[in-house]
């Protein structure tokens, strides 16, 4: 790892659960290779056919619910101690939506794409906790109105959360390191652009080269499980 970094921004994709069970995205296989993103992960979508929107992230969510964390979630959780203990920071900005950084021991995460294991009504606009089924769910626990939660994650063409955090802590990280994504959902793709404007050293640890390997300084490629703890040692 370069020079003792005090302030490590590490940006999360679904790779890094990949060895944990989950699905990837856009992997030969993954879940937009067999499901059409616009007919499920779009507000349109839900507007349309809730039901079927909900089963899916039902079913997502019992994976999640029964999924556990890999070595790659207990080396970022185990760097992030390391790194407070002398002074610095581990930023963690996820893409993922289940809760397997937090499960590894990561004391703070940033989940730009929103939470699964959450619920939040269409209504009054609440979030709560929510480990069940969201299709059998009947009514909001805040304000009573039913037949409109939804899951707490971020569709496409709705505004990732947490953004000003996280172009904060961009701007005053001394690495960026992206683990297990494909650079293909802005805007959390721009951000190594974003860092190397900023003079920041990036590197990317990925299964294979993504969309951005190109403006990665460095790479190393195999197995979040087996790169990330040797890289981050
Ligand atoms: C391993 C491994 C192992 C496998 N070890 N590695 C600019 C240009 C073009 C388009 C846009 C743009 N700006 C905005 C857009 C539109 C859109 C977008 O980006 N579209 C693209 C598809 C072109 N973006 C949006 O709509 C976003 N909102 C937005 O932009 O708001 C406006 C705005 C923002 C900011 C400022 C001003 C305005 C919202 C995007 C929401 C994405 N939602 C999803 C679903 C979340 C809920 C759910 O889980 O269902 O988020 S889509 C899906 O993709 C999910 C992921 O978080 C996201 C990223 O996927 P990820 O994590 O990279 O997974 P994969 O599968 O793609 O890649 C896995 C990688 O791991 C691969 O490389 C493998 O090789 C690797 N791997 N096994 C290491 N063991």
């Amino acid at each position: 790892m370069t020079d003792h970094p005090r302030t490590i921004f590490v940006l999360t994709g679904a790779g890094v659960s990949a060895e944990s069970g989950l699905g990837t995205f856009r992997d030969r296989g993954g879940i937009w290779a067999r499901f059409d993103p616009m007919r499920l992960a779009t507000p349109e979508a839900y507007a349309a056919d809730p039901d079927t929107v909900l089963d899916f992230y039902d079913h997502r969510r019992r994976g999640a619910v029964a999924a556990e964390p890999n070595a790659a979630h207990v080396a970022l959780a185990q760097a992030e101690a390391r790194l407070a203990a002398r002074g610095g920071r581990l930023f963690l900005c996820t893409q993922n939506v289940d809760d397997l950084h937090e499960r590894a021991g990561s004391q703070a995460v940033t989940h730009m794409h929103g939470e699964l294991l959450k619920a939040r009504c269409c209504a009054c606009g609440a979030v709560t906790p929510w480990r069940a089924d969201l299709s059998r769910a009947d009514h909001c626990p805040a304000c009573g109105a039913s037949g409109r939660m939804r899951p707490d994650v971020v569709w496409f063409g709705e505004m990732p959360m947490h953004l000003d955090a996280i172009e904060a802590a961009l701007a005053g990280a001394d690495l960026f390191v992206a683990v297990g994504t494909s650079g293909a959902v802005y805007p959390a793709a721009g951000y190594v652009r974003q860092a190397r404007a900023l003079g920041i050293p990036t590197c990317e640890v990925n299964l294979e080269p993504s969309d951005n390997a190109d403006a990665f300084d460095e790479a190393r490629y195999g197995p979040a499980s087996a790169e990330l703890p040797r890289y981050l040692a």
